[in-house]
């Protein structure tokens, strides 16, 4: 039997913009939690997985960024022990955007931060960006919110010649409407994304990030034997 091949997938996101939605889109169940709250809920990074088409896919799920209670660096260094923790590369970002809220320099600069810490701008062809909460968007309002994302200086540096990909994920929970048909409509359009986004995610042989990863866990690995090399010396002074 054919080995199945992995596709490491890593979301990132403002807490709110729709990371653990997608994630459960995607696995076709409730299993990360969503919140409506604006406060972050997903404390840590989490790891889900499913198969589709042959292929073993593997989400993280990350704390929101530009939380209230949670500094940029602390976030950074959550995802940064994460990784490795339990990956040894990653083949696709997925950076979540709400796309009712307002994007300013301001507001997208703790996303820079991360962008930056992973050295994702090496890595544009291998960014998704998710435009979420723009449910119904038509061509028009997603040419505008396009043009908002090249005049951005975070964004310009992965849009500008039409290196990252962009897609309009917007897709009510069905759970959270009231009426019938508008949870039948919100069901169609779970699947019409889910889809979409597969395909935006396809087999990638190349990966990102395990230089990092790597060069982390030697770091870690030098600090052990410095201490122990210490603590060596100091028994021996001792004596
Ligand atoms: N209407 C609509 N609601 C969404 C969409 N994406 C997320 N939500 C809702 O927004 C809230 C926050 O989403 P969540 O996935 O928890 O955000 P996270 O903090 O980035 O993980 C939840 O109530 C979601 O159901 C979307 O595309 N459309
Ligand atoms: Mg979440």
């Amino acid at each position: 039997m054919a080995e199945l091949k992995t596709q490491t997938i890593m979301i990132i996101g403002k807490t709110g913009s729709g990371k653990s939605r997608l994630i459960n889109l995607l696995l076709k169940a409730k299993s990360a939690e969503c919140y409506r709250s604006t406060n972050s809920i997903t404390k840590t990074c989490k790891l889900y997985k499913f198969v589709d088409n042959g292929i073993i896919y593997e989400l993280i799920d990350t704390m929101g960024l530009a939380d209230t209670e949670e500094p940029p660096d602390t976030v950074v260094d959550k995802i940064k022990n994460f990784l490795k923790l339990n990956v040894n590369e990653i083949h696709w970002i997925i950076v979540t955007l709400n796309g009712n809220e307002k994007l300013t320099n301001e507001n997208t600069e703790v996303l820079n931060n991360i962008l930056e810490f992973l050295q994702l701008e090496t890595y544009i062809n291998h960014v998704v960006f998710c435009v979420a909460h723009a449910d119904g968007w038509n061509g028009p309002t997603r040419d505008k919110f396009n043009e908002t994302l090249s005049n951005n200086s975070t964004f310009n540096r992965f849009t500008s010649n039409g290196a990252a990909k962009i897609l309009y994920s917007g897709a009510p929970d069905p759970d959270e409407l009231e009426g019938d048909d508008d949870k039948e409509h919100a069901k169609k359009k779970e699947i019409a994304v889910r889809t979409n986004l597969l395909q935006a995610l396809p087999l990638n042989s190349n990966t990102i990030v395990q230089d990092q990863i790597k060069q982390w866990r030697d770091e870690d690995i030098k600090k052990i034997i410095d201490t122990e090399f210490i603590k060596k010396k100091r028994r021996c002074t001792i004596l």
